[in-house]
């Protein structure tokens, strides 16, 4: 069938939007008409072709909600008419990863997966007879996509499109490296590199959970007002200390010691060595969320550790995505959590670019495209 999509066909240049070519669902594959989709920095670090893992031509995008339209033989947990989030992090149940119980990282489809591919190793998406690639398993700049049965979350009807998309990668990666992954307790101190579309949602999640100080870390002083808005108690620009600033050393001070949680929410090594560090002697742990381009390296000295902290990552937020993604979408209809205040851009397919512009100029929280 005609998809209309944003294709990848280069690092480093626009996506082109045109038509392309998407086969039907195969064995235990679906059929999803996209609604939706949010644009993440993953995308766009993924188009920069930093991304040892990128793979061109592509189409891009894993924040997507949309309505199961098809499915293929052996399909046993979706109908046509299902609403549905795609998940890049699978939910087999089956596998060593899934059974251990002790992590979110399915690894039944991760390596068709990271060659842009479905499990049986072929591409539904073509253009003029050439194959396109998968992304992330999940391919949301196309208003109709496949996937894998274990790689959507069904959710329940009445959810916005628009607003549930968000779900899809942000939001849960915020909230869920706080809830599922560090475990933040109440009265807690936690340090937040980092005040875009992950690191609100991790200040969203620290207030959820009562923290007592939650200090955002953001050179772009236009993220305070959100942030407070989410529940940061104190805003630290370091540019504002100055090009020998002591960053640390400040954060240590401002939290009387060192924080019990850090999270670094930007992808930038540096900045993640300087949340391990402020995090408290003996007991502080900090969280690694952004994810940082081919070659690039973490460093400390081994002392920060012996010394009791713990370095800790955390992927789509420690979520098992069938099992919990439903409920996040329910916090969300009981007004426990707020998405809409997130979502400040919205456009059409066709002006897409123009979202990743905004991303760069630090002016939108989240951009979604609407189909
Ligand atoms: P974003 O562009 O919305 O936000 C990044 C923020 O970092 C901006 O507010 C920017 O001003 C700030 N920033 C940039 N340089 C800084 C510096 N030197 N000091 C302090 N702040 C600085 O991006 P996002 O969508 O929130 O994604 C953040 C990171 O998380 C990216 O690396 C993304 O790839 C990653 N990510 C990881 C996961 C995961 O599962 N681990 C999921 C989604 C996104
Ligand atoms: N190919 C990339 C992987 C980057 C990465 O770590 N991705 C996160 C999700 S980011 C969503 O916005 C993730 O889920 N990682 C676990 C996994 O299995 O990929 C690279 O840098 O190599
Ligand atoms: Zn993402």
């Amino acid at each position: 069938m005609d998809v209309r999509a944003a294709i990848a066909f280069e690092a480093g240049k626009p996506l082109v939007v045109d038509t392309v070519q998407l086969e039907g669902p195969r064995n235990a594959e679906v059929l999803v008409e996209i609604k939706a989709t949010g644009l993440c920095h993953t995308d766009k670090y993924t188009l920069s072709g930093q991304d040892p893992e990128g793979l061109f031509p592509a189409i891009l995008g894993h924040e997507g909600a949309g309505i199961v339209r098809e499915v293929g033989p052996d399909v046993r947990h979706l109908k046509p008419g299902d609403h549905v989030i795609p998940l890049y992090t699978p939910e087999c149940r089956e596998c060593k990863s899934c059974l251990s119980q002790k992590t979110n990282l399915c690894t039944s489809i991760r390596s068709t997966q990271g060659k842009g591919l479905m499990p049986d190793g072929t591409s539904r998406f073509s253009y003029k007879g050439k194959p396109v690639l998968h992304y992330m398993g999940c391919s949301t700049f196309a208003n109709y996509t496949v996937l894998p049965e274990i790689a959507l979350a069904k959710i329940r009807d009445d959810a916005p499109f628009d607003k549930v998309c968000y779900i899809g990668c942000g939001v849960t990666t915020g909230l869920g490296a706080v809830l599922f992954t560090a475990k933040v307790e109440p009265n807690s101190t936690v340090v937040v590199f980092g005040l875009g579309g992950i690191g609100l949602n991790v200040i969203q999640g620290a207030k959820l959970v009562g923290a007592r100080q939650i200090i955002g870390v953001d050179i772009n002083p236009a993220r305070e007002a959100m942030a407070r808005q989410f529940g940061m108690t104190d805003f630290v620009n370091p540019k504002d200390l100055g090009p020998d600033g002591d960053v640390v050393g400040h954060l240590v001070e401002l939290t009387g010691g060192g924080a019990d949680y850090t999270f670094e929410c930007v992808g930038n090594t540096t900045l993640m060595r300087q949340a391990l560090e402020c995090a408290h002697r003996g007991w502080g742990v900090s969280c690694v969320i952004g994810v940082a381009g081919a070659g690039q390296e973490i460093s400390t000295r081994p002392f920060q550790l012996v010394t009791g902290r713990r370095w800790i990552g955390s992927a789509f937020g420690g979520a098992r995505g069938r099992t919990d993604v439903p409920k996040i979408v329910d916090w969300y209809m009981d007004n426990r959590i707020d998405i809409d205040s997130l979502i400040t851009h919205k456009l059409p397919l066709e002006r897409i670019n123009e979202g990743f512009d905004l991303m760069t100029r630090g002016e939108s929280i989240r951009t979604v495209v609407e189909y």
